[in-house]
C-alpha cells in the first residue's frame, strides 16, 4: 500500500538550476574556467561541494586550491544562488505539483523532501508549501548523497514507512538510482529513454501528468 512519496526538489517541484546555472559561471568565469548549460547539466542532483569538484576538473585546476580556498569558493557560489533565490515566487512551483500536494494530504498520503540542497526549506517556503511535508531531510544527515540511496531510506525512516511503501519522484538519474537501490518504486521526470534507461518505473515527460490516480494504479500494478 502506497504510504508515502518523497519528492526530489530542483527539476521536480521547481526550476533552480537556471539560478544554480548563473552562480556557478560567475564564479567559474571568475577563476578561468569556462563553463556552459550543458555542463550545468552534469550538476543536477549532486551536492554543492561535488560540483565545485567537477567545475574545478573542467578547468584542469583540482589541485590549484586548499580545502579552506574550495569551501570559500563554494560559500561564494551559495551566497550569490541565495541571492537570486530572493526573486522565487509561489508561481515558480513546476504545473501540477501543487494539485498533487493537495491530493495527497486529502488521501492521507505522507510527504516527504529528499533534495541534495542546503537551500531546500528556504525554496519551500518562497513556493509557500512547507506545510505540505511531513519530512524535509537535511543532506548533512547522511554520509552519502545521491545516487547513494541514504537520503530517501533516511526520509522514509523519520516518516515511520517501509522503502517498499513509498513512491520517489527525480529528475537526474543519480537521483533515481538511489530510489531504486532504497527499495522504492520511482518516477522519473524526464525524457522516456534517459529515464527507462537510469531504472524509472515510470516516466512522466511533464510534472502535469503527476496524478494520483496515475500513480496509484502504476504503483498497484
Ligand atoms: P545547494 P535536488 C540539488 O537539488 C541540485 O540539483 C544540485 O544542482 C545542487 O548542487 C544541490 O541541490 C545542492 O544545492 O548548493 O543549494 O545545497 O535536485 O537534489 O533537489
Ligand atoms: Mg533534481
Amino acid at each position: 500500500m502506497l504510504k508515502a512519496v518523497i519528492f526530489d526538489l530542483d527539476g521536480v517541484i521547481t526550476d533552480t538550476a537556471e539560478w544554480h546555472y548563473l552562480a556557478w559561471r560567475e564564479l567559474a568565469n571568475r577563476i578561468g574556467i569556462d563553463f556552459n548549460r550543458e555542463f550545468n547539466e552534469e550538476l543536477k542532483g549532486i551536492s554543492r561541494m561535488e560540483s565545485l569538484e567537477k567545475i574545478l576538473a573542467l578547468g584542469g585546476k583540482a589541485d590549484r586550491y586548499s580545502e579552506t580556498e574550495k569551501i570559500e569558493l563554494a560559500s561564494t557560489k551559495n551566497d550569490h544562488y541565495v541571492q537570486l533565490l530572493t526573486q522565487m515566487k509561489p508561481d515558480a512551483i513546476f504545473p501540477g505539483i501543487k494539485e498533487l500536494l493537495e491530493e495527497l494530504k486529502a488521501n492521507g498520503v505522507l510527504i516527504g523532501l529528499a533534495s541534495a540542497s542546503k537551500n531546500a526549506p528556504a525554496i519551500l517556503q518562497s513556493l509557500e508549501i512547507t506545510n505540505y511535508f511531513q519530512t524535509v531531510v537535511n543532506p548533512d544527515e547522511v554520509e552519502r548523497g545521491k545516487p547513494a540511496p541514504d537520503i530517501f531510506l533516511r526520509a522514509a525512516e523519520k516518516l515511520a514507512v517501509s522503502p517498499a511503501e513509498c513512491i520517489g519522484i527525480e529528475d537526474a538519474t543519480a537521483g533515481i538510482t538511489a530510489i531504486k537501490d532504497a527499495g522504492m518504486y520511482a518516477v522519473g521526470v524526464g525524457t522516456i529513454e534517459k529515464m527507462k534507461q537510469a531504472g524509472a518505473d515510470l516516466v512522466v515527460e511533464d510534472t502535469q501528468e503527476l496524478v494520483l490516480s496515475v500513480l496509484l494504479r502504476e504503483f498497484n500494478q
